[in-house]
């Protein structure tokens, strides 16, 4: 069991991106930490932005942050916006880090992401597969930032010795997620569609894809807990994989989804729609030994996520 290296209590932290599905469950999360929670809206501050972003940090001062902020979508949302994906990701990831620096902030973490490994990455992913080989298509606009915003903290750290550390959570899903059908992840779509499928009485819902590629899943609050236990536990260059081990096939998945929302109708494939990757299991072994594991099991956090997307707890990115 490793050892708290960096306590949190006291401090001033900075969730950047906190309006966002994993930024609420990291201010949710730190409530129990003692510390100041630093937020800042969209519409006052533009992540983009390097000389707003340092004049927001010098004027707030925060010694420690959580960089949660991206832009993120499905797998169509990735290919229609090429540009947003890959000019948001890598500025957003540029100007705070720069202004963290700038800043003297004593400790940052970057949240990358399992798409941003090599399409044909041996399974479970260890850390090392990192730049092994050609991306996935579907997602390289996103992977190539993701990939640009751990090596620029690897920078910082190699060279002005900055403690930026990388998570690299598996695919999330949870309360306050986009449920808009043509941005959605899969999970948060797959409840919408079965859902409204119930609700109108159809007899078929239609899922993207073959339904074969497989995915790991891994609850929000989860992933909130691990990023704070990197945070506190953690302080080198190498990446660090965060997983459930909660691997499913997409159709099952569907399956799965359709029985917590009572759709008892038939699940149709469209393999017209990309399947993306075929499989992007993560290798947690690091974090293992750090003394972390995931505690949501997949169908509680389905569930949870059902209940938050019935009390309204979710946008939509589609709009
Ligand atoms: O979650 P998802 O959009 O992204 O799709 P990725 C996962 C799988 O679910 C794909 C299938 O095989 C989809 O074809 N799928 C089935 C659906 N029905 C649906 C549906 O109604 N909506 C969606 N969206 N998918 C993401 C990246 O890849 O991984 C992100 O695009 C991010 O950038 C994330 O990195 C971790 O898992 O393929």
């Amino acid at each position: 069991m490793s050892e708290v290296i960096f306590p949190l209590k006291g401090r001033r932290i900075w969730v950047a991106g906190h309006a966002g599905m994993v930024g609420r469950a990291l201010v949710r999360r730190l409530e129990a930490e003692h510390c100041e929670v630093l937020t800042v809206a969209r519409a006052r501050l533009d992540l983009r932005d390097p000389d707003a972003v340092s004049a927001w940090m010098r004027a707030e001062r925060p010694d420690t942050v959580f960089l949660a902020a991206a832009r993120v979508g499905g797998i169509l949302a990735n290919t229609a916006a090429p540009v947003d994906f890959l000019h948001d990701n890598l500025t957003i990831a540029a100007s705070v880090m720069r202004a963290a620096w700038a800043e003297g902030v004593g400790k940052l973490l970057f949240l990358g992401s399992s798409c941003i490994y090599p399409r044909a990455a041996p399974q479970p992913i260890p850390e090392e597969a990192l730049m092994t080989g050609p991306l996935e298509p579907t997602n390289r606009w996103y992977a190539l930032a993701k990939i640009a915003g751990v090596w620029l903290g690897q920078a910082y750290r190699e060279q002005y010795g900055a403690d930026f550390v990388s998570a690299m959570p598996t695919n999330l899903y949870g309360p306050g997620d986009n449920f808009g059908l043509r941005t959605a992840h899969v999970l948060p779509a797959l409840i919408r569609k079965a859902h409204e499928a119930k609700l109108a009485g159809a007899r078929r819902l239609t899922i993207w894809g073959t339904g074969k590629p497989l995915r790991e899943f891994l609850f929000v609050d989860d992933a909130a807990d691990a990023c704070v236990h990197l945070m506190t536990h953690y302080s080198d260059a190498a990446p660090v994989n965060v997983g459930s081990g909660q691997e499913v096939a997409i159709l099952d998945l569907a399956r799965t989804v359709a029985a917590v929302v009572g759709f008892a109708g038939e699940i149709a494939t469209d393999p017209a729609k990309p399947d993306g990757a075929p499989r992007k299991r993560l290798d947690t072994a690091v974090m293992d030994g750090l003394g972390w594991r995931a505690r949501v099991s997949l169908i509680e956090g389905i569930e949870a996520t059902y209940r938050a997307f019935l009390d309204g707890d979710w946008r939509d990115g589609d709009r």
